[in-house]
């Protein structure tokens, strides 16, 4: 691997990459094989990043594979179904989404009708700048008419107010599902007239019945952009999505030029989710990004982990950079807690150190942080990331969350973004 490690630290790398070989299936890693046990397209980015540091091909082969359930509109759909796996093992399954009985889905594949983070592109973009040149612009070139469709489907489709920003029209569309900036907007959704077979991890409750009756209009609907735009309950400009959205629109317009494509569409892109980030999610009095309610005009009242990956942003104000680093440092967030960072902030009323979005600590959501603060040179933050990260694997392994104030592992075990993205930490130590 070409790394200096030190003993510890390479027991730590080939423990993880034991989880990526046990969750490989073959053309795509499964996030937990128990419990999530299809693709999903962030997670399967999330893991392209550490497999690009330990099998390359392999990486290849993953970040291509989300796009077999790509749809004629454009859209990269949340999971993708794996035709080997029992019907119950997960709800909501093919059965639900009901994706083949649409004119714009795949043919040969089941798929979910709702979109994630698009990680994609910044993926593609990383792993381009792994040693091997002639191999990544191939890959490149295959890849791009499909990441420009990804981009071309949020701009087009999911701008519902026409304000720059993709609106989520599902908790689940923001890989943060029970987090508490989505309390108020859910529940103003109507529930269901009888509950639901309750589905979703602790913590979920009654709002597992609101996920399934807003994924029932919108199918009902035919998951038209018509019917999203004007009729849908759940619209919200999230901070997180749309920070993702702009780092892998900056980063769309790299991956045009290695492939040899115009990347100026998705420069004047970048541009406008830019400035509509600051104009639309940036509270100055509060000094934090948070998610805009579009149906209500409503910020939402809470302070949680998504208002910081806008630090993803290279352009974003030194003024608003230093509001984010003091209040990630502060006693709301890492400053209160050993094992930073927690998900929403430890003095809310929401604040839940075992409710999966709403308290604990995550991997993936700290490696977002860990890049913007890179992209700032907040090089003490970074640093600060990546050893909590560290010591809360070594403690408790390659688990799905963990507790922010002792590190106890909580949900699943050898969760393969855990995995990926602490290879993906340790390998950038030689050159952050
Ligand atoms: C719904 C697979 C996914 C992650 C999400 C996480 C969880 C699904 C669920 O698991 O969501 O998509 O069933 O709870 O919230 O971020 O992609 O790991």
């Amino acid at each position: 691997m070409g790394l200096r490690l030190t003993g510890d630290e390479t027991a730590v790398w080939q423990a993880a990459a034991r989880v990526l070989d046990a969750n490989w299936t073959g053309t795509a890693t499964v996030p937990s094989p128990g419990l999530y046990p299809h693709q999903w397209s962030w997670d399967s980015a999330f893991v392209s990043l550490g497999l690009a540091r330990h099998r390359p091909e392999r990486a290849r082969i993953e970040l291509l594979s989300a796009f077999r359930g790509q749809w004629a509109t454009g859209l990269v759909p949340h999971i993708v179904f794996s035709s080997s796996v029992p019907r119950h093992a997960y709800f909501p399954g093919p059965e639900f989404w009901r994706s083949r009985a649409q004119p714009d889905a795949p043919r040969g594949v089941d798929t979910s009708g709702l979109a994630q983070p698009p990680l994609q592109a910044l993926a593609a973009l990383r792993m381009a700048q792994r040693p091997g040149r002639e191999e990544h612009r191939a890959f490149l070139t295959r890849l791009y008419p499909r990441l420009a469709a990804q981009h071309a489907y949020l701009q087009r489709d999911r701008d519902v107010v026409g304000s720059g920003l993709v609106s989520l029209c599902h908790p689940w569309e923001s890989g943060l599902e029970n987090s508490p900036a989505w309390d108020r907007p859910l529940a103003a959704v109507a529930p269901p007239l009888s509950p639901y077979a309750r589905v979703g991890p602790p913590g979920e409750g009654a709002d597992a019945d609101r996920y399934v009756s807003l994924v029932t209009s919108l199918r009902d609907a035919g998951y038209r952009a018509e019917y999203l735009r004007d009729d849908h309950p759940f619209a919200v400009e999230d901070p997180l999505f749309n920070a993702v959205y702009l780092a892998s629109t900056h980063a769309l317009a790299e991956v045009a030029e290695l492939a040899g494509a115009d990347p100026g569409r998705h420069r004047e892109a970048a541009q406008r989710i830019h400035q509509a980030m600051l104009d639309r999610l940036w509270d100055e009095q509060t000094c934090c990004f948070r998610a805009r309610d579009v149906r209500t005009g409503e910020l939402t009242p809470a302070a949680t982990i998504a208002g910081f990956v806008p630090l993803l942003d290279p352009e974003l104000p030194p003024p608003v950079v230093r509001g984010l680093a003091e209040l990630l440092l502060s006693a709301r967030f890492a400053g209160a807690t050993g094992y930073p960072v927690p998900t929403c902030d430890v003095q809310s009323a929401a604040f839940d150190r075992c409710a999966y979005w709403r308290g604990p600590t995550w991997v993936n959501t700290n490696w977002l942080v860990w890049l913007g603060a890179l992209t700032h040179r907040l090089d003490a933050v970074a640093d600060l990331l990546l050893g909590s990260t560290l010591r809360l694997v070594r403690q408790s392994g390659f688990r799905e969350y963990f507790d922010p104030f002792d590190g106890t592992g909580r949900g699943s075990h050898d969760f393969s973004w855990s995995a990926a993205l602490v290879l993906d930490l340790l390998g950038s130590r030689r050159a952050p």
